[in-house]
């Protein structure tokens, strides 16, 4: 048995077409209707649309990424009712279609974060960095949110404070925008590409979490979760949650989904294997208290998509996205683990590099920040050759 390998596919606006992805070695398409607004119904029509022409191209739509939890769902407001009657909807004709996997997160505002989306490699690649300084010198100094001081030590804000007088405006404004707008608007954020007043409707968003903590956040999620994981064990569907990315608080947001505890508290509070995991290694490995080949065999029968990725640490907070046999995670023991899992379960597991560095061609194309075709391409040979060589050590070819 192998794993899936798919990569993302951004739909019709996508650079990278899937004429590009067949010749990859990916067999499998992850997407998402980009094109439908946050909380509305996907019908059937737009469903199969999207289906028929990955098939087209001989690839199948492996795993829908993401279908969104809207900021009504995550705030606990009375219009999630009707949001979430429609997210049903939604999985009711997906499943309809024969798609079976649908990813999701519980992270309010913000999805993943980093500061800078150009980070040289010393030969030439780019990859995308994390900088907790840079982090704070955006909170404190450019977004100014309100009480944002509380959340740092005095140590820091002074760090942020001489980083941030070294910084021109356009370097600050760049930061805002790149952590506000061009690392979410692609992945159904919640402030658009258009917006001018982006720092403004994102503090106007943040501001709305002032009395949501961790315990009502976990609350909003487990409401959800009673609406529609009955749902998806009637209609043979898996819901995928993707943790948080990093796995640590941000702009005092309340964060659910960054340790092993966090994966037994959901586990335990909804026992449906239905209600299952993205296990994005990538993500999780941000922290380094996160064993992430444990974590696999801990939640083993609840993997319902893996994304394979590794991320260097630097020891003061920051970490970049390191090459995909480099950084602090063994990819070899992740995929020798899911191997196993395989094994026992029979049930083939999806999974994608989920990121992938700027190299080669990819600087003659647009793309989405973490998304280059080379880069991914040579990420998912990486992976196909670490499978190649654990099945054969497993006696499995
Ligand atoms: C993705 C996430 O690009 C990425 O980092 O892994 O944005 C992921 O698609 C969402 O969090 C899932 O809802
Ligand atoms: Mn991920």
């Amino acid at each position: 048995m192998e794993l899936v390998k798919t990569l993302r596919w951004f739909g019709e606006g996508d650079s990278v077409t899937l004429d590009d992805i067949r010749q990859t070695g990916a067999t499998g398409v992850v997407t998402a209707l980009h094109h439908i607004p946050n909380g509305e119904v996907w019908t059937v029509g737009e469903i199969r649309k999207v289906k028929e022409k990955i098939e087209s191209y001989g690839l199948t739509w492996e795993v829908v990424e993401s279908l969104p939890v809207t900021e009504e769902i995550k705030q606990g407001l009375a219009e999630r009712e009707s949001v979430i009657d429609n997210y049903i909807k939604s999985m009711r004709n997906l499943a309809g279609c024969g798609i079976k996997t649908i990813v999701y997160n519980f992270m309010p505002v913000l999805d993943w974060a980093r500061t800078n989306l150009h980070y040289k490699l010393s030969d030439g690649r780019e990859a995308m960095y994390f900088s907790a300084v840079d982090f704070a010198v955006f909170d404190l100094f450019i977004l100014k949110r309100p009480g944002a001081e509380r959340d740092y030590t005095a140590v820091q804000v002074a760090r942020a404070k001489k980083r941030f007088g070294e910084m021109t405006n356009k370097q600050a404004e760049e930061l805002a925008y790149n952590i506000i707008v061009v690392t979410q608007g692609f992945i159904d954020g919640v402030v658009d590409r258009g917006s001018e007043n982006y720092k403004e409707l994102f503090l106007s968003y943040l501001a709305k979490y002032d009395k949501i903590g961790k315990k009502e956040l976990r609350d909003n999620l487990v409401y959800f979760l009673k609406r529609v994981i009955p749902v998806a064990e009637e209609v043979g569907i898996n819901m995928a949650i993707h943790p948080d990315d990093p796995p640590f608080d941000l702009l005092g947001l309340p964060r659910i989904m960054s340790t092993a505890e966090d994966f037994e508290w959901l586990a335990e509070v909804v026992p449906s294997v239905h209600n299952g995991f993205t296990l994005c290694a990538g993500s999780l490995s941000a922290r380094s208290d996160n064993d992430i080949p444990a974590m696999a065999e801990q939640f083993a029968g609840r993997l319902h998509f893996v994304h394979l990725r590794s991320t260097k640490r630097l020891g003061n907070g920051d970490f970049y996205e390191a090459g995909h046999l480099e950084g602090d995670v063994n990819l070899v023991e992740v995929i020798h683990t899911l191997h196993k899992i395989m094994h026992k379960t029979h049930q083939p597991i999806p999974v994608r590099p989920d990121h992938g560095h700027r190299m080669l061609d990819d600087f003659h194309r647009d793309s989405n920040p973490g998304y280059p075709l080379i880069g991914r391409m040579k990420a998912l040979a990486e992976i196909s050759a670490i499978e190649k060589a654990v099945k054969y050590f497993m006696r499995e070819m």
